[in-house]
């Protein structure tokens, strides 16, 4: 690096010192922290950005964003060359340049970081960054209103296939949507007008100066099982979603009742079996009998991807489908390193965050297979399916979960099927599950392995977990040390609400007991 240039880049990290004895680690999405400390954190992962962009001479995307937490809890990632998070490979690195205490720590081995430009793209959705990144890398228009263009587009080609006899009934394409007074909110009362088939009432929109993920948010409907505010008795039987605070979340939710709080939660799973339900169905239209003369056919290799947090029902439904279910640890790094490996990887976390990835040689596969059919059967179900599914992957965010495209996605299968909330809501029942969290000493004596479903340290934990959860009748129980918050989280699920509620209780217990304040002060 040149004297002045190393110079220079002393004298402005000198600017940004880093909080005296805090360690802050990448962990599952990135640094996060209260704001008041993450000035110096902003200002490295600014270096690191720069090298990651050099070193792969592609475009690369930094957010901050305080995602579904609460307003002065904020988070900076950063976007990979391919639209996807950060390698894993750099996160050590990231650590390490954030972590150093001196400027002149800093500068050793940063070689060169000039010749790097920066581009502020302003306020977007985290999928929205993503997006443009992964679509820039690939030589692509990469603006907010070819963001907004091709999922609207795409919306309509769904919309424009639905059979016609299901488009006679058609009676419910208004959804009322939560936007967690975050970014979500306000571009989604721009995408809106771009629509003609849906109706979307957005509330908590962030204009009303309510404050953001304050009773409001995909990640508070989702853990509370209540509704957000700004919802209520009027709102019974409509179809609800919320956003989380960057829209990469999303919950869907109906008001039972308006005699109470209490919400009717479709959840992440839900969406997951809803797309698992839509794609298999259009694959097994593509590759029916009497389609196999073609010497053009392809059995594509279609699979699931979830976490230990994924409600039983939810996998036993998935798995009746016919599906291969594959199980990673928490965070989407992980799903979606797994989804990527089939021709139609579909992964959500049941917090709602997920999408549906699509392979290239698939792709270029579906497109030829489209061609040879628009010349051989115009308009035939074949056509359309190949057509479909070509729609699906314009209107998915290819990069990361995307509550905008999964809304669109959604609303666009439901009138597919001519389903409402409570139809889909039924494909299977959730079985009673509670999550709680424990503080504990230190959260990483907790090791984990199969996917956080086995806990291998402390030694004796697991065989303890397995003799309390074996007293309930479709009992499942696991412990993991958050990645975002210093807590162990239990999570158990039972055959009723007052055994999963006694059975995490037990384990909370149990994690006390081997890690907890409780057990060190004996
Ligand atoms: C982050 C992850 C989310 C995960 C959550 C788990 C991303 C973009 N977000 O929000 O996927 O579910 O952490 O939090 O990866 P926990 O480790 O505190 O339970
Ligand atoms: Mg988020």
């Amino acid at each position: 690096m040149k004297e002045e240039q190393s110079s220079l880049l002393l004298k402005s990290s000198s600017l940004f010192p880093p909080p005296q004895g805090v360690k802050l680690s990448y962990g599952t999405a990135g640094f996060r922290a209260d704001a008041s400390i993450l000035k110096s954190a902003v200002y490295r992962v600014g270096i690191l950005a720069a090298l990651r962009s050099l070193k792969t001479q592609s475009v690369v995307g930094v957010m901050i964003t305080a995602s579904h937490n609460k307003v002065t809890d904020n988070g900076v990632k950063i976007v990979d060359p391919s639209g996807g998070m950060l390698s894993q490979e750099w996160e050590p690195f990231a650590d390490q340049l954030v972590n150093a205490q001196t400027p002149e720590t800093l500068l050793s081995g940063i070689s060169s970081i000039f010749g790097a430009i920066a581009l502020d793209l302003g306020i977007l959705t985290t999928p929205q960054l993503h997006w443009m990144v992964h679509a820039r890398n690939k030589g692509m228009k990469a603006t907010e209103p070819a963001y907004f263009e091709q999922i609207s587009s795409s919306f309509r080609c769904l919309i424009d296939l639905i059979p016609n006899g299901t488009k006679v009934n058609k009676l419910d394409n208004r959804v009322v949507v939560d936007g967690a007074d975050g970014v979500g909110g306000e571009k989604l009362l721009v995408l809106k007008n771009m629509l003609t088939d849906l109706v979307i009432e957005v509330r908590n929109s962030g204009k009303d100066g309510g404050l953001l993920n304050d009773g409001v948010g995909a990640d508070y409907v989702q853990k509370e099982k209540v509704v957000p505010r700004g919802f209520g008795s009027n709102d019974v039987g409509k179809r609800c979603a919320s956003l989380d605070g960057d829209a990469d979340r999303l919950v869907y939710f109906s008001v039972p009742s308006n005699s109470s709080s209490k919400i009717d939660l479709v959840d992440g799973d839900k969406i997951l079996s809803l797309f698992a339900l839509f794609i298999k169905e259009q694959l097994n239209i593509l590759t029916r009998e009497g389609n196999k003369k073609s010497n053009n056919n392809f059995q594509a290799h279609l699979g699931v991807v979830q976490t230990a947090y994924a409600n039983g029902a939810s996998t036993d439904y998935l798995k009746q489908l016919g599906l291969e279910v594959i199980f990673t640890p928490t965070g989407v790094k992980h799903l979606h390193e797994k989804a990527a490996q089939f021709d139609i990887g579909i992964y959500f976390e049941a917090n709602g965050h997920g999408t549906i990835l699509f392979s290239e040689s698939f792709l270029s596969w579906l497109e030829a297979r489209n061609n040879e059919l628009a010349l051989v059967s115009e308009g035939s179900e074949q056509q359309k399916a190949a057509l479909r599914l070509l729609s699906v992957s314009k209107l998915i965010n290819q990069a990361v979960g995307d509550a905008l495209s999964c809304l669109l996605l959604v609303e666009a299968i439901l009138q597919h099927m001519d389903w409402s909330i409570h139809k889909w809501n039924e494909l299977y029942q959730d079985l009673p599950s509670r999550q709680l969290k424990v503080k504990v000493v230190d959260r990483t004596a907790v090791v984990t392995t199969n996917a956080e479903t086995v806990a291998v340290t402390p030694p004796g934990i697991q065989e303890a977990i397995d003799a309390e959860t074996a007293k309930y009748p479709r009992g499942r129980c696991f412990i993991r040390p958050s990645g975002t918050e210093d807590v162990v989280r239990v999570y158990a699920e039972a055959s009723t609400q007052e055994a999963a509620d006694s059975l995490a209780n037990s384990v909370a217990k149990l994690v006390d007991q081997f890690l907890g304040f409780g057990s060190s002060a004996q």
